[in-house]
């Protein structure tokens, strides 16, 4: 299946600029030519424009460009359902909130094709704030509740065709919660490892049982990545860094076993902020740390198999 690469230089979601120039700085750290040197047919279809604008006004005053988010959404949904019939979609953001557009075009796809869709949320945030609950009015920390079907999106966002599960959902790499978006993970159910939980368990652990999971549902698995899942002092190229996050090693290890699984289907890479990094260094880390998922690996060893076995019976 060939790769999709599919530019998303939305910015508006996030709290400060630069993330439009994310796209550029992806390409430019050669994600395209790894791509192809792994041996994948690659596509870029370019960057993605915006719906036309339409006024939207919610009580929630604190909320920051509504109108944009919505016709960005429109626009990625489309483009991620379409390219997921034709190869391996690849969103470069851009910030988060574009993981509201690409999620529900790729559930809608799964849906249609009747497979379980699974995500794997790497990042410091869940999230998972719905329009009323936001407080900083930053639209990248709603997409996961919009995309699990929260209520209060209706009239604003667009309808789900197929809303995401929450307990189809994983996040790893958690260390910044806010009080609304706890009490809503829990009650969703969503499966949330922080910090700690890695620390504890290992990261080998916790996403073997997730990955088990989605292949014992033959489902198909995206993964968002959001930079700031890594530690600020090897990825300092994002707006809202936060200590104590994944380390290379870590990150090297959860994108080897992703590869091994073979349950990969589509993959977001987000909220990297050129203007904020150290000469293209954070950019690099990503685009190396996306060749490890994709197939680069320092030696060959035999791999946990991840196939699916159907139920007899
Ligand atoms: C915070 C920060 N939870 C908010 N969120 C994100 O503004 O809602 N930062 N996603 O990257
Ligand atoms: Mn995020
Ligand atoms: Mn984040
Ligand atoms: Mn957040």
């Amino acid at each position: 299946k060939p790769c999709i690469v599919l530019g998303v230089p939305v910015q508006v979601g996030a709290g400060r600029l630069g993330c439009d120039m994310g796209p550029s700085a992806f390409r430019t750290a050669g994600l395209l030519t790894e791509l192809q040197n792994l041996g994948y047919v690659v596509e870029d279809r370019g960057n993605i424009v915006p719906k036309p604008l339409r006024d939207l006004q919610h009580p929630n005053t604190a909320i920051k460009a509504l109108s944009e988010i919505v016709a960005w959404t429109e626009a990625i949904a489309e483009a991620a359902y379409q390219a997921s019939g034709d190869g391996m979609p690849i969103f470069i953001g851009g910030d988060h909130s574009l993981s509201a557009g690409s999620m529900t075009g790729l559930a809608r796809r799964a849906a249609e094709e009747d497979r379980e869709f699974f995500v794997l949320w790497l990042d410091s945030h869940p999230d998972f704030h719905t329009l009323g609950t936001t407080t900083s009015g930053n639209l990248h920390g709603v997409p996961m509740a919009y995309a699990t079907g929260l209520d209060g999106f209706a009239g604003y966002f667009p309808t789900l065709a197929a809303p995401i599960k929450p307990q189809n959902v994983c996040m790893t790499g958690i260390r910044s919660v806010d009080p609304a978006e706890r009490s809503a993970l829990q009650s969703a159910g969503v499966t949330v490892h922080d910090m700690r939980s890695i620390d504890e368990n290992g990261v080998v652990s916790l996403l073997d049982a997730f990955l088990q999971r989605v292949a014992a549902a033959d489902g198909v698995l995206h993964v968002s990545l959001d930079v700031d899942f890594l530690d600020p002092v090897i990825a300092p190229g994002v707006g809202t860094t936060v200590p104590g996050g994944a380390t290379f090693r870590e990150a090297h290890l959860v994108m080897e076993i992703l590869h091994d699984s073979d349950l990969v289907g589509s993959l977001d890479l987000v909220e990297l902020n050129p203007f904020l990094d150290e000469r293209g260094r954070t950019a690099l880390l990503v685009v190396d740390r996306v060749a490890s998922l994709m197939g680069r690996r320092v030696l060959d060893r035999p791999t946990q198999s991840y196939r699916y076995t159907p139920k007899i019976g």
